[in-house]
């Protein structure tokens, strides 16, 4: 028991450094083709696929978006989201519980980065594995719903500590489900002091504007950069 345990622990770190490699090396391609790249983490139904349809529905008259979508198992979710008329592409990961920068870099397969303005990664429902993982990413939203509980950020720090913003899915049954927002907010600033906090509901008129207004902010930005 004590003599297997290193091994593991040699293996696990040795996949991690791989994937850093292949990410690194995503990121150069993705900043050489002028392609904003951001990717989604969460815990199982805390919205993702809900919050990007709309949000690709929206940015589609203005900007070239695509997206890939991982999953365990269905091709449910990349057919949700090209109802939005983006191109979309499944990752399917059989076991896997996270996407590595390897299966992205597949999935992206002849597509033109240079004819995309923004690439979305949904990646696979689960608060622990995919934190360990860069994509190539570079901006990564961790989602928290209203009805999963105000102190996940506390059971779950590795994953708040690797994403840029949190946003707070599921507004609009805030109240039915009674949520806490300042015990959440407390939370999230306790693991990660000053993260971005937004606030959104994919079923609200205008429920994604302050989401919408700060991804078109940083695309500025990095373009006047
Ligand atoms: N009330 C409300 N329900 C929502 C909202 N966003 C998503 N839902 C619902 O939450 C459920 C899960 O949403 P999904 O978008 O599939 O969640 P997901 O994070 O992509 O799920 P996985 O990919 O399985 O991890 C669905 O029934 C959605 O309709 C929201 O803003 N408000
Ligand atoms: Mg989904």
């Amino acid at each position: 028991m004590s003599t297997a345990q290193p091994r593991i622990l040699d293996v696990r770190t040795r996949i991690v450094k791989d994937n850093d490699r292949v990410a690194r090396n995503l990121r150069q391609r993705f900043d050489d083709a002028g392609a904003f790249v951001v990717s989604l983490v969460s815990s199982p139904g805390a919205g993702k696929t809900t919050f990007l349809q709309k949000t690709l529905t929206e940015l589609r008259p203005k900007y070239r978006v695509a997206a890939l979508v991982g999953d365990l198992a269905t091709e449910n979710d990349a057919q949700r989201l090209a109802q939005s008329g983006a191109p979309v592409r499944q990752i399917v990961t059989g076991t896997v519980c996270h996407l590595e920068a390897e299966m992205v870099e597949k999935a992206i397969g002849d597509w033109n980065l240079a004819e995309i303005d923004i690439l979305f990664i949904e990646n696979v429902g689960n608060l622990v594995c995919p934190s360990s993982y860069d994509l190539g990413e570079h901006l990564r939203l961790v989602l928290l719903s209203t009805p999963e509980g105000e102190d996940k950020p506390l059971k779950y720090p590795t994953i708040f500590n690797t994403a840029d913003i949190a946003v707070l899915t599921k507004m609009d049954i805030a109240e039915a489900v009674g949520f806490d927002r300042s015990a959440a907010v407390a939370s999230i600033e306790s693991v990660r002091p000053g993260m971005k906090i937004i606030d959104a509901s994919s079923r609200a008129v205008g429920g994604l504007d302050a989401w919408l207004a700060e991804l078109e902010g940083r695309l500025a930005a990095r373009r006047a950069s």
